[in-house]
């Protein structure tokens, strides 16, 4: 059985090196929060399956092959029979520290994603942990049942649950995104987001400071919360009362999309090390700083034998 289950959108994901308009040639990979984590998981050596839909295409089966190849269990995957492609994303370098991210997405593959599609990946090998993240319920009505389905699922066969909020204004308002998580709150785990990303899980009325925030998540049945604080580091929140701090790892940063996802992968895998909270942060930072000194999503995501690399002196050559 995997020790994770996750599922979301992965898309066909195209980078180019400055402005879309004047057009040029693209570097062609494959872009998705949740299989983000996956890979991060995997690499790490954790079983992890991913059980997203993709469409009868070249792009679909570019996604099934990348997982496959990183380790990734792909079985419980769907492909889309009613014609749907695999989803777009255009990443465009337009300043050295901006990017902008351009979707073809609605009515994707990926998007169609069924909620019985994901109960038999989910029923074939219950995981330990269910990894969610709010994208997929910004994608359409049957991607939400079938994050509803899992958390019924989780919460039947004893899963715990980790949301990451990744809020995307694209996909949907913030008025939205409340509506659906501020219901998922209580069943969730460990629950991670940037600071801005809490009051989505709370009440209207929320309190500014993000301490407070953690402790009215934790009051409401989060059994753990991780604010990601970007070059300030993290802050984790536990429900044993405790706050534990990690300042961000120092990197060159070349492209701080795919950071969160390789995050949330450190987390998890400590997590499911048995760590304690200071190790589980320790290696989400450090996780995360190979994403931001890594060009691409996931491509820069680190092996358990290369964690250490980032304590390397500047010019270090291993050979
Ligand atoms: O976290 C990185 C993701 O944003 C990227 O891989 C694409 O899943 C994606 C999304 O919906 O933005």
């Amino acid at each position: 059985a995997p020790e994770v289950l996750t599922f979301g959108e992965t898309m066909l994901a195209l980078r180019g090196s400055g402005p879309l308009r004047l057009g040029g040639s693209m570097e062609v990979s494959v872009a998705g929060a949740e299989s983000n984590v996956a890979i991060g998981l995997a690499r790490l050596g954790h079983a992890v399956r991913w059980a997203g839909a993709v469409g009868e295409d070249e792009a679909g089966e570019l996604v099934l092959r990348t997982l496959r190849a990183e380790g990734v269990d792909v079985s419980g995957a769907s492909r889309d029979d009613g014609g749907a492609p695999t989803g777009l994303m255009i990443a465009e370098p337009r300043l050295p520290e901006v990017t902008r991210v351009h979707y073809h997405r609605a009515g994707s593959a990926g998007s169609r994603l069924k909620a019985c599609s994901l109960e038999r990946a989910f029923t074939a090998a219950p995981p330990k942990v269910l990894h969610l993240t709010g994208i997929t319920p910004a994608l359409s009505r049957s991607a939400r049942s079938a994050c509803t389905l899992a958390l019924r699922l989780a919460a039947e066969h004893s899963a715990l649950v980790c949301l990451d909020v990744n809020f995307r204004s694209r996909l949907w308002s913030s008025e939205e995104a409340a509506e659906v998580l501020r219901g998922w709150a209580p069943s969730v785990d460990v629950l991670i987001a940037s600071d801005d990303e809490l009051p989505l899980c709370l009440p209207a009325e929320t309190p500014a400071d993000p301490a407070l925030r953690a402790k009215e998540l934790l009051a409401l049945g989060v059994g753990e919360v991780v604010v990601k604080l970007g070059a300030a580091g993290a802050t984790a929140y536990t429900d044993d009362g405790r706050t534990v701090h990690a300042p961000a790892r120092a990197v060159r940063a070349v492209d701080t999309v795919g950071a969160g996802d390789a995050f949330v992968a450190g987390y998890l895998s400590a997590f499911l090390d048995g760590s304690t909270a200071e190790a589980r942060l320790d290696r989400a930072v450090t996780t995360g700083a190979f994403a931001v000194a890594s060009r691409g999503d996931w491509e820069g995501a680190p092996t358990r034998a290369e964690l250490g690399l980032l304590s390397a002196p500047a010019g270090t050559v291993v050979r």
